[in-house]
């Protein structure tokens, strides 16, 4: 941060108060993650400052020489690692990715049937405050509200009614694996495409330890900083017969110029996810998942769907007199970041919400274990427990900050700077 420290000593103190709130603070938010050195430094590159538009090979500006070459690479490897036919690497975002799709083989005003918000869903799914609902006619599919898990009984039921022209799978506070085939069944029964938002999943889908919903999918969207521990950005997988569909829905349908130190960031994490040390963080993430949600039980916690097979643990704070976001204030306080979340049947307010969401993505990738899951858990607990006591909300601290330093980010071997 040389030359930022000289033109912009303010920014720069920023940066260096992020780096050092991230070696300070325990990470759980669930959409997060700690990417390699190598990520950042390959999105501060002087790719930053091409523009391109089109696609390799068929380019609106000249210079694209080494362009053409990162996006290459990029759509080669995700094609290889997540074993899709066609890969498009463009997209800003998740949000994004999905837009793209909806226009790709759908009309404004078709209907799709998606998971709800409050049962896990994401905004891009055609919640209300946001344009998919605008431009298509949305329905939502919940989880039972006994197993708080999908029920794909109710889906099907809902798919023969609505008739929907698309389907969506794929969630952003959603513990369990869902049945991509079932879904995907469904789907063709009443004649609908099928897209797959692994957002959240696809890391642990990229190191082959949960199921991939490629082969049973029209298409497929993700992020890549999630579990992926990539840069930021989207990608959109699909079937090749909706290659050409999907590539000219993402430009020039619903973007300009993409940005090249992105792609070329999606290319290094699709090269680094065939390592073991990725394949490694992975395997921990679910571990320490697992873990979390277990000892969070033991403590009387109501962990949504009782348990987790992903990287999310979502619980219900309504029996503990506690909303989420005052809980999220309260762990923030204490060195715990994690997000309020919206549950299942929640009566909260929208602001308040009744909920919270772990992910053990970013305290795997410290080379945290089972032992400092215990630990967090433990010292959550009692931060929550004991909000008014301060002495007790500063010992709570202290064990954090001693944790952190304990497992550094800077050490961890994914961000060796
Ligand atoms: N989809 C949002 C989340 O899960 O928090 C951001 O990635």
């Amino acid at each position: 941060m040389l030359y930022l420290a000289k033109d912009d000593p303010a920014l720069a103190e920023l940066v260096k108060n992020e780096d050092n709130r991230l070696e300070t603070t325990l990470n759980l938010i669930a959409a997060e993650n700690h990417s390699p050195q190598s990520i950042l430094e390959v999105m501060g590159s002087v790719f930053n400052t091409k523009t391109i538009e089109g696609y390799p090979g068929n380019r609106f500006h000249a210079g694209c020489i080494n362009a053409d070459q990162v996006e290459n690479l990029a759509i080669e490897r995700g094609r290889s690692l997540f074993k899709a036919e066609h890969v498009n690497v463009q997209p800003h975002s998740g949000t994004s990715a999905n837009l793209a799709v909806y226009f790709s083989v759908l009309k404004t005003g078709d209907r799709i049937l998606s998971m709800s918000l409050p049962h896990g869903g994401h905004l891009s799914h055609g919640h209300s405050a946001s344009i998919t609902s605008k431009c298509f006619d949305f329905s939502h599919y919940k989880v039972n509200p006994e197993t708080e898990r999908i029920d794909y009984d109710q889906v099907r039921k809902m798919a023969h009614c609505l008739k929907p022209r698309m389907i969506v799978a794929g969630a952003s506070s959603y513990p369990r694996l869902i049945d991509y085939e079932k879904i995907s069944g469904i789907a063709k029964e009443v004649s609908a495409f099928f897209l797959a938002d692994m957002a959240h999943l696809a890391g642990l889908v990229a190191a082959n330890l949960i199921p991939s919903p490629v082969p049973h999918s029209d298409f497929v969207t993700f992020t890549c900083y999630k579990t992926m521990m990539g840069g930021r950005g989207g990608v959109i997988l699909c079937r090749e017969m909706f290659g050409k569909k999907i590539d000219k829905a993402v430009f020039p349908g619903c973007q300009g110029t993409s940005a090249v130190n992105l792609i070329a960031a999606k290319a290094l994490i699709f090269k680094l996810a065939l390592e073991d040390k990725f394949v490694r963080a992975q395997k921990s993430t679910l571990a320490n998942a697992r873990v979390m949600a277990r000892v969070l039980m033991e403590k009387g916690y109501h962990v949504i769907s009782g348990g987790t097979d992903n990287h999310q643990v979502l619980i219900d704070l309504t029996g503990k007199g506690i909303s989420g976001k005052s809980a999220e204030a309260c762990l923030e306080s204490v060195g715990i970041i994690l997000n309020r979340n919206v549950v299942p049947q929640d009566e909260n307010t929208p602001g308040k919400v009744s909920g919270i969401r772990l992910g053990s993505s970013a305290v795997s990738a410290r080379g945290m274990g089972e032992v400092q899951m215990q630990k967090i858990i433990d010292l959550m607990d009692m931060a929550l427990m004991n909000q008014k006591k301060k002495a007790v909300i500063k010992q709570v601290k202290d064990q954090v900050l001693e944790l952190c330093r304990e497992f550094p980010v800077n050490g961890s071997g994914s961000t060796e700077k």
